[in-house]
C-alpha cells in the first residue's frame, strides 16, 4: 500500500485505547487504513464533539441517482452564474479522482438554531439563520477531521466535504436514509426539520452494523413552501429556479441587479429562510444535543444594520468586520448592493445619509448606482431640504460618472427635483 511508509505518516494523536478490538486488529500503525469500523464507534466519537453521524452510504456503484436531474436543471439555466455546478463531477463514477479507494460515505448533520422569531429590527436587513454563526465550512471540516484522526484513521483514508465540494449532498443523504427531500428541495429529517448543515466523510473503508433507516417521510399534500416563496422561484415541486431565489441573489449573484431583482430581495440582506419558516417539519423540531459544537460556531444575534454596513468603504474594513463568517461569500460589493435595495424596499429614510455617502464616494460604480437608485425610491418620503441637498450633491457627479451610474442619476434626479419643487 502507498499509505505511510514512514512512522511520521501515522497520526500523532492515534490513541489505540479508543479503538475496538476489530479496529486495533485492522489498523497497522503507519501502514494501512482499516477494512471497516463500526457505526457505533463512529457515532460515539462524533457525538462527543457534538456532531451527529446519521447514516452511511455503502452502495456507491454505478452513477449517482440524481445526476440526471442535476444535468436537466443546469440545461434549463436554473443555476444562473454558479458555473462551478456545471463542473459537478459524479462522485460515484469518478471515485478514484475524488479519493483513491473510496468505498463508503458517512453523512453528518449539524443543526443550527431555528428560533421561529428571527425578525428584522428597525434600520436593519434580514439575515438567514445559518449565517448567524461563524463560517460552518471550516469549523465542520476541522472538527470532523480531528474526530477521525483521533480514531486512529490515517489522513489519506478519508476526505471531509461540505458544500464547497462537487457532490450532490442532499441526494447522497437521501439515499443513505437520512431523511427525504421536500418540495422546497431541502433535506428534511423528521423531528429535526431542515435547519441543519450537511457534511460527508468520504471513506476508503466500510462502516459495519448500520442502524436500520427509520426515516421515511414525505410532504404529503402540503405545498406551503411553494405558495410562500415571494419570488415564485419554484418551477414545480422539488425544482428551484435559483436565478429567482433570494438566497442566490443576495449571496451568489455578482454585479448589478436588474429592476426586478432589486425589488425581489425585499428585506433580505443575506440568504432567505421563508420556504423553511413555513414548513411544518421545522415547527415540530425536537431538542438538540449539539450545544458544544454550536458554541464553537459562536451563533449570536448577528445584525445587518443598513447605515453601518453602507459605510464600509474598503475591502479591509469589510474583512475586519466579517472575516470568518458566511457573509464573506457575498463580498463587500454584493453586501452593500443588497443593503441599498433593502433600504429602498423597506422605505428606510434613516439610511439616507449613508446612501448619499455611498452614492458620492464609493469606489465601486455598482454600489454607487444602486445607492442612487435607492435614494430615488426614497425621494417621496424626504423633506424638501433633504431632497434639495441630495439633488445638488448628486447632480455634481453627472459629468464624472460611468454610463451605468449616469443612467441611474437620470432616473433619480427628476424624482428629487419634482418632489422638491412640489414643496416650494
Ligand atoms: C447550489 C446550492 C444552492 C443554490 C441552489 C439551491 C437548489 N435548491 O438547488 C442556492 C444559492 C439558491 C442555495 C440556497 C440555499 N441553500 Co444551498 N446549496 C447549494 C449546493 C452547493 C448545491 C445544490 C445543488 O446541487 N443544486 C442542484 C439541484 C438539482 O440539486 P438539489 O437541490 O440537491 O436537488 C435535489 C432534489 O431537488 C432532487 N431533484 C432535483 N430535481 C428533481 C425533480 C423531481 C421531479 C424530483 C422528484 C426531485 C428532484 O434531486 C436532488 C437530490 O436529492 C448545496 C451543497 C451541495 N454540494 O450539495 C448547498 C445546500 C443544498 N444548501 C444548503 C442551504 C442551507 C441553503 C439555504 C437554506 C441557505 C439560505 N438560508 O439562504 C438556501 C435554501 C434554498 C432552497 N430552497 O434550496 C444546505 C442544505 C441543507 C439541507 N438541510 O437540505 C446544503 C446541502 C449545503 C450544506 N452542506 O449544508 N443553495
Ligand atoms: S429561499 Fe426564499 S426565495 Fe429561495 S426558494 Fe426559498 S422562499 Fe423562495
Ligand atoms: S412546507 Fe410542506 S411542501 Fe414544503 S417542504 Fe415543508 S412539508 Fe414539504
Amino acid at each position: 500500500m502507498i499509505f505511510g511508509k514512514t512512522r511520521n505518516a501515522f497520526p500523532l494523536k492515534c490513541t489505540p485505547l479508543h479503538l475496538s478490538e476489530r479496529m486495533r486488529s485492522t489498523i497497522q500503525p503507519g501502514i494501512m487504513p482499516p477494512e471497516s469500523i463500526s457505526f457505533r464507534e463512529l457515532q460515539k466519537a462524533t457525538h462527543s464533539r457534538g456532531i451527529e453521524v446519521l447514516s452511511v452510504l455503502r452502495d456507491i456503484s454505478g452513477r449517482s441517482k440524481d445526476q440526471n436531474a442535476l444535468q436537466r436543471w443546469i440545461s434549463h439555466g436554473f443555476h444562473g452564474e454558479m458555473s462551478y455546478l456545471e463542473r459537478l463531477s459524479d462522485a460515484f463514477s469518478e471515485k478514484e479522482t475524488i479519493l483513491a479507494g473510496l468505498r463508503s460515505i458517512a453523512v453528518f448533520a449539524v443543526p443550527y438554531p431555528a428560533e421561529r422569531k428571527c425578525e428584522r429590527g428597525h434600520g436593519e436587513a434580514r439575515i438567514s439563520r445559518y449565517a448567524l454563526g461563524r463560517d460552518y465550512h471550516r469549523v465542520l471540516k476541522r472538527t470532523l477531521a480531528k474526530v477521525l484522526i483521533d480514531l486512529g484513521l490515517p489522513k489519506n483514508s478519508f476526505r471531509i466535504v461540505t458544500d464547497s465540494f462537487p457532490l450532490l449532498e442532499r441526494s447522497i443523504a437521501q439515499q443513505a436514509g437520512v431523511g427525504f427531500v421536500g418540495k422546497n428541495t431541502m433535506l428534511i429529517r423528521p423531528r429535526l426539520g431542515s435547519y441543519f448543515f450537511l457534511a460527508e466523510a468520504l471513506l476508503t473503508f466500510t462502516v459495519e452494523d448500520l442502524p436500520i433507516p427509520v426515516l421515511k417521510g414525505d410532504c404529503g399534500s402540503c405545498s406551503r413552501c411553494l405558495e410562500a416563496c415571494p419570488t415564485k422561484a419554484f418551477v414545480s415541486p422539488y425544482v428551484l429556479n435559483a436565478t429567482r431565489c433570494i438566497s442566490y441573489l443576495t449571496i451568489e449573484k455578482r454585479g448589478r441587479f436588474s429592476a426586478w431583482e432589486r425589488r425581489a430581495i425585499g428585506e433580505w440582506g443575506f440568504g432567505c429562510d421563508i420556504c423553511q419558516e413555513v414548513c411544518p417539519f421545522n415547527h415540530r423540531r425536537g431538542t438538540q444535543e449539539t450545544e458544544d459544537f454550536l458554541a464553537e460556531f459562536q451563533f449570536q444575534s448577528r445584525k445587518l444594520p443598513l447605515s453601518e454596513i453602507l459605510s464600509i468603504r474598503t475591502k479591509e474594513q469589510f474583512v475586519e468586520r466579517f472575516s470568518g463568517t458566511p457573509l464573506m461569500r457575498a463580498k463587500r460589493e454584493g453586501l452593500l448592493r443588497n443593503m441599498c435595495c433593502v433600504a429602498a424596499n423597506t422605505l428606510d429614510i434613516s439610511a439616507l445619509p449613508a446612501l448619499l455617502e455611498a452614492a458620492l464616494c464609493d469606489s465601486s460604480d455598482n454600489i454607487r448606482g444602486h445607492a442612487v437608485w435607492a435614494i430615488g425610491k426614497l425621494s417621496d418620503l424626504l423633506v424638501s431640504e433633504e431632497r434639495a441637498n441630495a439633488r445638488e450633491a448628486l447632480r455634481s457627479r453627472l459629468k464624472y460618472e460611468t454610463p451605468f451610474v449616469r443612467g441611474e442619476l437620470f432616473w433619480c434626479l427628476p424624482r428629487l427635483a419634482s418632489a422638491s419643487e412640489e414643496n416650494y
